[in-house]
This record gives C-alpha cells, structure tokens and sequence, in this order.
C-alpha cells in the first residue's frame, strides 16, 4: 500500500491538491474535515457533537476522529494506498494512525507538508467563505483561532514524522498548478524508491 499524508494549517491547499492527487495515483481519499461534514449534514450525534467544535474554529476530539478513521480503513480493505488529508492532527491521532495501520501491515511513506503565511491563509478561507456557506470560514475571528489550534495541537504532528524522516516540506503559495506539480515530483521519487 502506497499511503500519503497532505498536512499544513488551514487553508494551506490540502483539500484542493488532494483532489487531483487522488485522480492522478488512484488514491483513497480520506479527508476527516469532510467525514465530519457529512455527519453534520445527516444530522447525526456525532456530527451534532463536531459542529459544536468546528464552529469555534478547535479541533474535535481525538477519540471521535480516531474511530472514524478506522472505520473508514475497515470498510477499503481492497484500497491500492490512502490519502490522509487533515489528518492527523494531534500527536496522540499520529500515534493511533500508525498503530491502526501496521494491524494492517503498511505504514506511512511521506508526510507532505504545505507552507502558507497566516495572512495569506486568512485571506483564502475569507474568500473561500463568501461561497461555500461554511461557518467556520466566514468569521475572521474563528479562522485565526483555527490557525493557533493548528499551531498549539497540530504543528507537532510534523516533528513527530520528523523523527522518522518522513517529512517533505512543499511550498504553498504559488499557483494550483505549480504547487501540484512540486507535489507529484516528490511523489514520484518515493514512488521509484
Ligand atoms: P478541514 O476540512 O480539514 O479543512 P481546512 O483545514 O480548513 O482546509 P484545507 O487546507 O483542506 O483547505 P484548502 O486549502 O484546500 O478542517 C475543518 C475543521 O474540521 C477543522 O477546523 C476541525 O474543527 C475539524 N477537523 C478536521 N479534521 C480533524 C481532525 N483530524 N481532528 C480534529 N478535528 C478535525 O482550501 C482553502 C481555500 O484556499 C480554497 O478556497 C482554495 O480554493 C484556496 N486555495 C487552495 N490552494 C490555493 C493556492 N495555491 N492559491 C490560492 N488559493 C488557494
């Protein structure tokens, strides 16, 4: 199995390049911002119990997405590799991850992380959300929590694959295109390797 994780703060473009990247490898996309979307608009107990969260721009917790996770892994047991996109997100969800998957004997080949400034990224979840009805990116206020969320919880995630060397550090800011193109070059070498 050829497993990826897309990471970077909010708005870094993991949500946008996971989509071609998963055309373009025959990946499984597993993207828990929109697993949890989907409970949200079912209406579900989890989904009421994660909006409460998202709305505030904090993470939700661990053992919620956790179990969502492995769930989803359950249910692809034929997938060629995962692409994990917005997840993990706390050190104690990296740890899970691998755990869940060396049961499965596989194990994660690359963390690619995206760099974008904060006012850059300000700037495009404010755009996004003039269009895309999310709550969470309509309120100046709520995305630059998610950003000190992002920087108090997740950032650590990067240094804990950092310790296996498994890290790719991509820039973020330049065009879809450019930056898809950076993507799939570092793809590829692990790829051959
Ligand atoms: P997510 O759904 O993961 O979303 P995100 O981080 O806000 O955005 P993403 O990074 O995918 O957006 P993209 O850049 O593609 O999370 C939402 C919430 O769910 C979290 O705040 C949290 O509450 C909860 N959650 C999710 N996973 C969790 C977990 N594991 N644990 C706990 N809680 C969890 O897009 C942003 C905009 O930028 C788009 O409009 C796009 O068009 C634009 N854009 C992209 N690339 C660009 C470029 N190169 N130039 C200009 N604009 C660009």
């Amino acid at each position: 199995m050829f497993n990826l994780i897309l990471f970077g703060p909010p708005g870094s473009g993991k949500g946008t390049q996971s989509e071609r990247l998963i055309e373009k490898y025959g990946l499984f996309h597993l993207s828990t911002g929109n697993l949890l979307r989907e409970e949200i608009v079912n209406q579900t107990q989890l989904g009421l119990e994660a909006k409460s969260y998202m709305d505030q721009g904090q993470l939700v917790p661990d053992e919620v997405v956790i179990g969502m996770i492995r769930s989803s892994l359950d249910s692809h047991p034929l997938a060629k590799g995962f692409l994990f996109d917005g997840f993990p997100r706390t050190v104690a969800q990296a740890e899970a991850l691998d755990k869940l998957l060396q049961e499965k004997n596989t194990e994660i080949v690359a963390v690619l992380a995206l760099g974008v400034s904060e006012e850059e990224l300000v700037q495009r979840l404010l755009n996004r959300g003039k269009t895309s009805g999310r709550s969470d990116d309509t309120n100046e206020g709520i995305i630059r929590a998610r950003i000190v969320e992002y920087e108090n919880k997740t950032a650590a995630v990067a240094k804990y694959y950092e310790a296996f060397d498994k890290v790719i550090r991509i820039e973020g800011e330049g065009s879809i295109d450019d930056i898809f193109d950076l993507l799939c070059k570092e793809i590829d070498l692990k790829k051959i390797a």
